[in-house]
Parts: structure tokens; sequence; C-alpha cells
């Protein structure tokens, strides 16, 4: 008898589960957490991983999912790097009937049968909670207003900056119509070198800006860079929100630069593998498994710095 080439068994004699993962890049600390952890789960569960990392470019993300159909896997997961634009090629693994399961970020479809569920955070909350922690870090400086912020968005398209931004605007058109302001607002692309560029512009056409949100920890640490070479004292002159809380977020709000940080855990892996054997196996799942994640003030920055994971 022939034996497939390349599959393997796992323990218990059973074939082992073959994976295709296709990720958005390698933009960010909490990309890069993100990676680790999906590896190191796939091969602590037993399963033929087949990885490919986008770039940040969707088609990258549309080829390698068409190779995973062309190989036959038993279960195809991502983390879109946008929202949309999805539907040909899921309607493709539907027919090829290939089980897919997105990871971290979602997609918009008009045919919602076309993943099982999605394994990831809820970014619109993240982007309230950031909101609410931007209260306590004003009545912590003192700052009574007019409140002149600058946001630096992820990726344009991309679910954690659409959903971010909306849960953030969502507070201030609840509570703070008249003392907060986005005076500018574009994006940094998840990257420290976007963080730094952007912010260098927005201190030029914007001076007095007085709070930084940005999406991720990446970006802020970039725009860190760039409001320090202005001669301003980051977390002093400009209060800086962000979110993820990987290990260099947390030295940045440890050195008072960052003054509070909403947490997005990137450790997918274990809940993913799981969920990938349940849809095998035909199991049902839930259509969205969150992720469950705290806030941090600086304050307790240093505290928690030790037994950051990421
Ligand atoms: O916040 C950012 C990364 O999709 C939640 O992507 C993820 C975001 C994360 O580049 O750092």
């Amino acid at each position: 008898a022939k034996e497939d080439k390349g599959s393997s068994t796992s323990a218990d004699g059973s074939k082992a589960i073959t994976l295709g993962f296709s990720q958005v890049g390698s933009e960010s600390g909490w990309r890069s957490a993100n990676t680790d952890s999906v590896k190191s789960a796939a091969k602590e569960a037993g399963y033929n991983l087949k990885f490919s990392d986008a770039q940040q470019k969707q088609e990258n993300q549309i080829s390698a999912i068409r190779s995973y159909i062309a190989q036959k896997v038993d279960v195809i997961a991502f983390s879109p790097v946008v929202v949309t634009g999805w539907d040909a090629v899921l309607k493709e693994a539907k027919s090829a009937k290939i089980p897919v399961v997105l990871t971290d970020r979602s997609v918009e479809t008009s045919d919602e049968s076309l993943y099982v569920t999605l394994v990831g955070s809820d970014f619109t909350d993240e982007g309230r909670r950031a909101g609410k922690i931007l209260e306590k870090v004003l009545a912590k400086a003192g700052v009574k207003g007019p409140v002149k912020i600058a946001q630096l968005e992820g990726t344009t398209g991309a679910a954690p900056a659409i959903e971010r931004a909306k849960g953030f605007k969502e507070v201030m058109d609840a509570d703070h119509k008249d003392d907060w302001k986005i005076v500018v607002s574009q994006t940094g692309d998840f990257t420290r070198a976007g963080g730094k560029q952007v912010m260098a512009a927005f201190l030029t056409s914007n001076p007095d800006i007085n709070v930084l949100f940005a999406h991720n920890d990446d970006m802020a640490i970039g725009a860190i860079q760039s409001i320090e070479a202005a001669g301003k004292k980051p977390g002093k002159d400009i209060l800086i929100v962000s979110i993820d809380g990987v290990k260099d977020g947390f030295v940045a709000m440890s050195e008072g630069k960052i003054n509070a940080i909403v947490e997005c855990n990137p450790l997918l892996g274990p809940q993913l593998m799981d969920v990938v054997k349940k849809v095998k196996n035909g199991e049902t799942v839930e259509r969205w498994i969150k992720t469950k994640e705290g806030d941090f003030m600086q304050d307790q920055a240093k505290a928690a710095l030790p037994s950051r994971q990421y």
C-alpha cells in the first residue's frame, strides 16, 4: 500500500491533522508572538503545519490559501490582512470541502457559511477600553481639556484598525463631544517605522497635540522617537495610550513614556489547535471564540513586566 508523502501519524496512531496557516506578516511584536504561539501549539498538538507569511499583502494570502486547497490540507486557518475581498477564494475552499477557521482578524462576507468560526479578540471593545482608560490617564495627569488627540491607525481596511477606531469614537461621542477632538488620524500600518514617520508629520502639522492614541504598541514606540526628536516628553507633554501589551510596550510604559495599555492577547495557538481538531471531527463550535484580556495603567507596569508572556 502506498503512503501519502508528507503525512505523519500522531501518538495515538491516527493520521495527523494537516493545517494550512496563512499569517498576515511580521509587522509587530504582537505578530511575532502570535506566530510563535501558532507554531509551538501545532507542534505540541502533533499537527502537520504548513505555514506562510504574507508580508501584509492580500494577494499573497490568497495564493497561500489556493496552494493549501491544491495540497488538500484538512483545515485552513488564516488571519486576514484586510476585511474585504475574500469571497472568491473562500468559495473555492468550500467547494473543495476544506473548512476555514479565521484567527485574530475577521472578514466581511455575504455568505456566512464560508468560514466556521473566528478565534480572536473583540477589537471594538478594545477601542472602547482605550477611550475609558484615557479618561483615567487625563485625570491622573490633571489635564482638563481641550484634549487634542492624534490617532495612529492600524493597516487600512484591517479589522483591528476599523474596530478600534470605532470603539474609541463611541466613547468620544457619548461622553466627550465637547472636550475631546481627534485633530489628526492616519495609518502607520501597525509598524514602528510607520508610527515614527507619521508622528513626525503630525507634530509638524499639529504641534499642539496633547494625546496620542496608537492602535498598537509598535506604532506608539516609533512615535515616541519622533516626539523625543521634537524635544517633547512622551508620557508627559503628549499622553500616550496604546493597544497590545507586548514586552517592549511594557518597557516603554515602565519608563514613563506610555501612560496606559489595553491588552490584546496574541497567544491564540492552543485555542486554535483545539478548534481545528473539533472542526476536523465535525463537531460544532461557537461562531466567535473570544480572547480574554486586561488593561494596564503606568503604575502597574514595573510589577507586571516580569510576568509578561510576550
Ligand atoms: O494589534 C497589531 C498587529 O490583528 C490584533 O495586528 C492584531 C493586530 C495587533 O500588527 O500589533
